[in-house]
């Protein structure tokens, strides 16, 4: 099957009215309210906090003051560090217990000379963890670009269970609940009562912001809680996130597709290792290579960036466009049966209506790397079965072994996939029972919220970034949705959300990309604060990155771009500068 992408939603998101004035003229075309700039305060409270801090449920274990340095490799002022936790109890656990311990776990650092500001830290995958409350946004950012070290006090949690990659978490109702939006909702006013109690004032402004699950957690803020946060930054959301989990297991049956029959399945290396034979590095990379071929120059620039995603997608066809092997396979050509299987997981799952189950995924030059290869094959299944099965699916279904990195539990997770039929999954992500009174659509998702009126009419602003190499969660899906929210506010959703496209980046980082977004912070504090809505955003490659091309300058900077526009080359200037570039809708 060819590539579709879909033309209709492109053709009305082309026609979004844009603004091409200065930033200021820009915000004052709406009569939206501008909130204003927060105002310093100094810490006047920390260890105190263990004793004087009253919220409901809540325990504070420590607060400790620390000296300016490094934290989990970013730059920190000196702050107070606080850990807690709300509403420990038992619930259900492996094998039957009803005695799991269950507790929403947090962080929160607070500095010695604060801004006003407050950021809540929305981590990734499954949660399961309280990761540094630095305040981070991408996977990559630079060491001096923390939350945390612009002054804000931000918060981090477990959203609710413990157990990175631990799946069962999944049999306790509350615990789903927890990780879907309930902690979010429960941890908001308690830091906002512990900044209050801290620093002798509320944060005059409050911002959230995360990658992944986190961009989700961020979009669900953004829909339950838009009285809470100003500002919201969203990096490749997992938008309906059961859908795409479930994607992940369909590509997985596609790959099997192609696995010899007679091959040993029956250890986690030979799973492993069959898999990742189906489609070699060098077969991805001689995809990317076309792709690059015939979409690089549609942006005026041949640069190896594919800025005109939605036009590549017209330009570029797997079957007619990258050689068919009449031979051995050796990397220079793909089987007629890889073509497929790829272009089926490109095309995403259907129900047997027909209809599409989650959204397509654009061809781009990212899918040559590592950060495609590793999260489309083995870290599908490793990572999606458990969850698709025990915290999505009502009823769970309970596996024997969740740790996945061996053996036996990553043959329990690839046999579940290659077995998992797509309208069971479909019904199970969308049913409820007594015990399991919300479905994982409804509990990960964004409460029915589409237009967004109580956030904008309140001068909240939405900036949503997404690598359009990113193989968990379509980039496609991000603009369905922008385009359902543009639609839903007259063509005017920029106003107070924008979408700005990573080219080549994968999942959060990686790829041949600018995946080091380092200046966000201060965009979104200029368009909440002062009202200076972002034309665009700079974001550098970072030298450290291997997937840079030997061809590109290390520290190569382009603007991203709000959909649909694109970055532009001028025809002057050098080429690896951000100001050689312009906006401009293709
Ligand atoms: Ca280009």
């Amino acid at each position: 099957m060819t590539y579709k992408f879909n033309a209709i939603a492109i053709a009305v998101a082309l026609s979004v009215p844009l603004t091409a004035c200065n930033s200021s003229d820009n915000n004052k075309n709406t009569n939206l309210p501008i909130l204003g700039e927060a105002e310093p305060a100094t810490l006047e409270l920390c260890d105190e906090l263990i004793t004087e801090f009253d919220f409901n449920d809540t325990t504070i274990t420590s607060a400790v003051k620390v000296e300016a340095g490094e934290v989990s490799g970013f730059t920190a002022p000196e702050h107070c560090v606080i850990t807690g936790e709300m509403e420990s109890r038992l619930g259900n656990g492996l094998q039957g217990s009803t005695e799991q311990p269950y507790a929403i776990k947090f962080e929160m650092r607070l500095p010695i000379d604060w801004t006003g500001r407050y950021y809540y830290q929305a981590n990734g995958g499954l949660d399961g963890r309280v990761n540094a409350a630095v305040g981070t946004f991408l996977r990559f950012v630079h060491k001096d670009e923390s939350a945390l070290n612009h002054g804000f006090a931000v918060i981090s949690s477990d959203a609710g269970h413990e157990g990175y990659g631990q799946q069962y978490f999944g049999l306790d109702n509350q615990a789903r609940l927890n990780y879907g939006y309930q902690a979010v909702e429960k941890l908001t006013p308690m830091a906002k009562s512990l900044i209050e109690k801290a620093y002798g004032k509320a944060p005059d402004r409050s911002y959230f912001g995360g990658c992944s699950n986190g961009g989700r957690h961020t979009m669900v803020a953004a829909s339950r809680l838009p009285e809470q946060y100003d500002g919201y930054l969203v990096a490749n959301p997992g938008l309906d996130l059961p859908q795409a989990a479930i994607t992940q297991l369909y590509g997985v049956q596609q790959f099997a597709t192609l696995i010899p029959d007679g091959t040993a399945m029956d250890s986690a290396a030979a799973i492993k290792s069959a898999v990742e034979a189906t489609v070699t590095p060098a077969e991805y990379m001689l995809i990317a290579n076309t792709v690059t071929k015939l979409c690089d120059a549609l942006d005026g620039a041949a640069d190896g960036m594919v800025n005109n995603i939605v036009g590549c997608q017209m330009a570029f066809d797997i079957q007619r466009d990258v050689p068919s092997c009449v031979g051995e396979r050796d990397g220079t050509c793909l089987t007629d049966e890889q073509k497929t299987a790829l272009d089926n997981i490109m095309q995403g799952p259907q129900k047997s209506d027909g209809t599409a189950l989650y959204a397509q995924f654009p061809y781009d030059i990212g899918i040559g790397y590592d950060g495609w290869i590793s999260w489309e094959m083995v870290n599908a299944f490793s990572r999606d079965a458990g969850t698709v099965a025990t915290v999505f699916s009502v009823p769970p279904t309970e596996f024997d072994d969740y740790n996945v990195y061996g053996d036996p539990g990553l043959i329990e997770a690839y046999q579940y996939s290659i077995n998992l039929d797509m309208d069971e999954a479909n019904f199970a992500i969308n049913h409820t029972t007594n015990e399991f009174n919300e479905s994982a659509m409804q509990f990960m998702g964004l409460n029915g919220e589409v237009a967004f009126d109580t956030l904008r009419e309140r001068g909240a602003k939405m900036i949503v970034v997404h690598g359009s190499s990113d193989p968990v969660f379509s980039v496609q899906h991000t603009i369905d949705w922008y385009q359902n929210v543009d639609e839903a506010n007259g063509g005017k959703a920029d106003s107070f959300a924008k979408l700005f496209l990573v080219p080549g980046m994968n999942h959060c980082g990686q790829g041949p990309a600018t995946d080091q977004v380092n200046f966000i912070l201060e965009d979104i504090i200029a368009w909440v604060e002062r009202g200076e809505a972002p034309e665009k955003v700079i974001a550098n490659t970072r030298a450290e990155n291997l997937d840079l091309p030997n061809n590109w300058a290390k520290d190569r900077s382009r603007p991203l771009c709000p959909f649909p526009e694109i970055a532009t080359y001028n025809g002057t200037g050098d080429m690896e500068k951000a100001e050689s570039f312009t906006c401009i809708k293709p």
